[in-house]
């Protein structure tokens, strides 16, 4: 089985970051890069599933190796981005919560959609929302105590009777794929009392416990939002891996991004990926959102799930945010310091924003527009790291005033595909200009890259590339200089940059 292959490959050679792509003859292969199909504000019109579909052979043309789809299930109302989830087990099939539909389209859509992707040697990553559940079907009353909201470890109120969100009885799917429903026995707590409406409130069942090891923000952030689901609870544990498995199986993923995982008991997402993978016998990619600045952080999570996944590089964006902020003063040096991409790069999945950083969104860290392009020369040229495209900045954000990046996002991916090879050699020593540049390898013919970013006016460095390339004439693919450097015989380049800038010298 080629796919099969394609995900056992993508595990184990994530070290090298290489895609390989199945073709008749030789085997060539292309680097891994990934893209976020969605944002924040896409119209709620059904279309995305089919705008993918006849998107895939040109997503392959332009590098593309694997795409995140957007949660594929059934949310709390048709408008729901997805992280509202209500029914996992409905993937745009049921009437229910008004619709049949989601915001992205139907099943019959989205599995036509994978096929095509699948078709152009494309992977694809299931949102997985596993944290919570909203848009319960009726309250229940149960008892419940009040804690702090900036301490959860503190209990702020005697035991009373609330009424919450709790029951879901999935009336339009009935049985359907799984008879399991859900009650506040499942959940640990929620945030509102539907008797008494009063907001800023975090309730914990009585009987219950939040789950640990969580992040220890607020004391134990293991309550986010909605109803939180109890992961010490066996029947839920069983019955989310049963989910997962199913949900794989379904649509013929190829891996998951997993959303809030700082939220979720540290335990049990180890546990869950190791049981998907097992259950369907595929070497699932699996991605976590483990939103927290600090490395330090992330790599405490790596250890309690024994590095069992990859995680967006946090600290890497907020790098890039600040840098974008910084108007030319920011120490171009250390860029890259303390991030996944530089300490952990077969982990680090790379990304300069995604719907949660874009304006208006609550973790709002959009990294300013003159930036972009160095941003993306940093994730897509260097080694380290597995990039992941923003839908928002390569299509646009119009509702948000936010223009496509598509032109010079492509000329970028252009020289991912083709050039971004080989032995890297950096020159991160200067507080405005740095650079670093790919030697290329025998396998990619005329490949090698030079690239230099600059947040400052302007600037120059000389850089090695290869004796392989001595006495070559390079271009700058962005199309920013005109300029042709010519590489001497000792395999050094002269590299100029303008202010504010990127260039990505290629052999011509
Ligand atoms: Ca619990
Ligand atoms: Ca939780
Ligand atoms: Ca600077």
């Amino acid at each position: 089985m080629a796919k099969r292959w394609i995900s056992a490959f993508f595990v184990m050679m994530c070290a090298v970051l290489i895609f390989p792509i199945q073709q008749a003859s030789a085997s060539t292969s292309i680097n891994g890069t990934m893209m976020q199909y969605f944002e924040w504000y896409l119209p709620n019109d059904g279309s995305l599933w089919n705008n993918l579909n006849n998107d895939a052979s040109h997503l392959k043309n332009i590098g593309i190796t694997g795409v995140w789809i957007p949660p594929a299930y059934k949310g709390q109302g048709q408008s729901d981005v997805g992280y509202g989830v209500y029914d996992m087990y409905d993937l745009d099939e049921f009437n229910q919560k008004g619709t049949v539909r989601t915001k992205y389209g139907t099943k019959a859509q989205l599995q036509s959609a994978i096929s095509s992707l699948h078709n152009n040697q494309i992977q694809v990553y299931g949102d997985t929302v596993l944290n919570h559940r909203m848009g319960a079907d009726a309250t229940q009353w149960y008892n419940a105590v009040e804690v702090d909201p900036n301490n959860r470890n503190n209990t702020t109120s005697g035991a009373y009777d609330i009424q919450a969100w709790t029951v879901f009885n999935f009336p339009g799917r009935g049985n359907t794929y799984s008879s399991f429903k859900w009650d506040a026995s499942d959940f640990d707590g929620v945030d509102w009392d539907q008797s008494r409406q009063l907001s800023g409130r975090v309730y914990r069942f009585t009987n219950k416990g939040w789950d640990w090891e969580v992040d220890g923000q607020n004391g134990n952030y293991d309550y986010l939002m909605g109803a939180d689901v109890d992961y010490d609870n066996s029947a839920v544990v069983a019955e989310t891996k049963n989910w997962g498995n199913w949900f794989v199986n379904t649509l013929n993923l190829d891996g998951m991004r997993i959303d809030a995982v700082k939220h979720i008991k540290f335990s049990f997402m180890s546990n869950f990926v190791n049981s998907v993978r097992n259950s369907t016998g595929k070497n699932l990619f699996a991605v976590g959102e483990y939103w927290n600045n600090s490395l330090g952080a992330l790599e405490n999570y790596e250890n309690k799930v024994g590095w069992n996944m990859s995680l967006f590089d946090v600290p890497l964006h907020y790098r890039l945010q600040d840098a974008s902020n910084s108007s030319g003063n920011y120490d171009m040096r250390y860029l890259f310091d303390s991030t996944m991409m530089q300490n952990h790069p077969v982990q680090a999945v790379t990304f300069v924003d995604n719907h949660d950083t874009e304006p208006g969104q609550s973790l709002q860290s959009f990294v300013q527009s003159w930036f972009k392009p160095l941003a993306y020369a940093s994730i897509l040229t260097r080694e380290q790291g597995y990039p992941c495209v923003f839908y928002g900045d390569y299509y646009g954000i119009p509702s948000k005033g936010v223009p496509a990046g598509k032109t010079w996002i492509d000329k970028l991916l252009q020289a991912r595909k083709n050039n971004a090879y080989g032995t890297q050699h950096d020159y991160l020593d200067d507080a405005n200009v740095i650079g670093w540049t790919r030697e290329g390898d025998s396998s990619h013919p005329n490949s090698g890259l030079a690239t230099l970013i600059d947040d400052g006016p302007g600037g120059d460095k000389w850089m090695y590339v290869g004796t392989s390339h001595a006495n070559q004439t390079w271009y700058d693919i962005t199309g920013n200089r005109t300029d042709k450097v010519t590489i001497d015989s000792n395999g050094w380049g002269h590299f100029y940059v303008n202010g504010g800038s990127d260039s990505v010298y290629v052999p011509q």
